[in-house]
């Protein structure tokens, strides 16, 4: 008798994303503190293009590091992966938080994104948007377009807490001054950070990470890399272009991007399928960074994937001498 084989359940490409963040991480972690972040992310760069050729898809990145002629590797357009197994779109942020990684300082991360090919949102020249993150039990109950004081009783009531107790995190930035006020206003209260916006993003989903709600103005990039984590959590980002300087709106436009449009998560990955793999670089404050062992080094990571609804916590032990055997990427 032929026993068909079962495609349920399917492969779950996230895991195999894990490892390229993982030597993104690895790769990164020689320079956390050196003040150096072109180095630092470099380094990312080369470790994580060795994994994902392994990886079993057939990708394009979306995200990159930026154009082919200013960026040797991971460029928009670029194909990635093996080349066999799904078409997929790919973001790639191999150092999320740069400056973070150059001081040394908390949440600095690898990330990597994958929905199927063609439903992932293309920033193009659209570097900055404004965002609005909450977990699953705050989605759909929160709205980009009311007020901040509205979508902190919604969270608020949401979560059964007062809003006291209700902790928003924003990037420290004139841009959203205002944004920081209505909050402290409000009678929530706020959490600045200098950089990274994608680690406070996960956060809001994570179980008792103390962190409710993230808002303000940060990159679109991230934006997109944050809706991918939030298909597989359960969470939601709503979020609209917000252009900084009078040339990126006019590039903007000129890209035909919708710079008035409210995106909802979908409209920032569409598709059934997702996956987000980020591993910590420097300490984190729900991801470890990369700890040295006396042969080797301890990773942490989080990686999602959004048909299953699963989301696992990987801690891995790494050895410098059995690694080295294996690929020539200079941890
Ligand atoms: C944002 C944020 C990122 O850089 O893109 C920020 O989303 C850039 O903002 O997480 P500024 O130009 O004001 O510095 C990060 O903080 C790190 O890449």
């Amino acid at each position: 008798m032929v026993v068909a084989m079962s495609e349920k359940p399917d492969r779950n490409l996230g895991l195999e994303l894990v490892r390229a963040t993982e030597a993104a991480a690895l790769a990164a972690a020689r320079w956390v503190g050196m003040g150096q972040k072109e180095s630092g992310d470099r380094a990312a760069v080369d470790a994580m293009r060795v994994l994902l050729r392994t990886v079993r898809m057939d990708g394009t990145i979306v995200i990159g590091e930026g154009e082919k002629d200013n960026a040797p590797m991971l460029f928009n357009g670029e194909s990635v992966g093996n080349g066999s197994g799904p078409q997929v779109d790919v973001a790639v942020d191999p150092v999320e938080g740069t400056n973070l990684l150059a001081k040394g300082v908390h949440n600095s991360l690898a990330v990597l994104a994958v929905s199927e090919r063609g439903t992932m949102y293309q920033p193009g020249p659209a570097f900055y948007m404004d965002k609005l993150v909450v977990g699953p039990t705050a989605s759909g109950k929160v709205d980009l377009d009311a007020s901040v004081a509205e979508n902190l009783h919604a969270i608020a009531g949401a979560k059964g807490m007062r809003m006291e107790e209700i902790t928003v995190v924003i990037l420290d930035r004139a841009r959203n001054a205002q944004k920081i006020a209505a909050v402290r206003e409000a009678g929530a209260r706020v959490r600045l950070i200098t950089d990274g916006d994608v680690a406070p993003a996960l956060m809001t989903a994570l179980p008792g990470t103390g962190v409710n709600a993230l808002m303000g103005i940060g990159g679109t990039p991230e934006g997109v890399a944050t809706a991918c984590a939030m298909r597989g959590f359960g969470g939601e980002i709503q979020a609209r272009l917000a252009p900084q300087s009078d040339a990126e709106r006019k590039r903007v436009m000129k890209a035909g991007l919708d710079l008035d449009g409210k995106f909802s998560t979908e409209k920032m990955v569409g598709g059934n399928d997702h996956y987000f793999a980020a591993t910590g670089i420097t300490e984190g404050d729900f991801l470890r960074g990369v700890r040295y062992t006396r042969d080797g080094a301890v990773t942490t990571s989080v990686v999602t994937r959004s048909r299953s609804g699963t989301w696992r916590m990987v801690e891995s032990h790494h050895r410098w001498e059995k690694l080295r055997q294996i690929s020539d990427i200079p941890y």
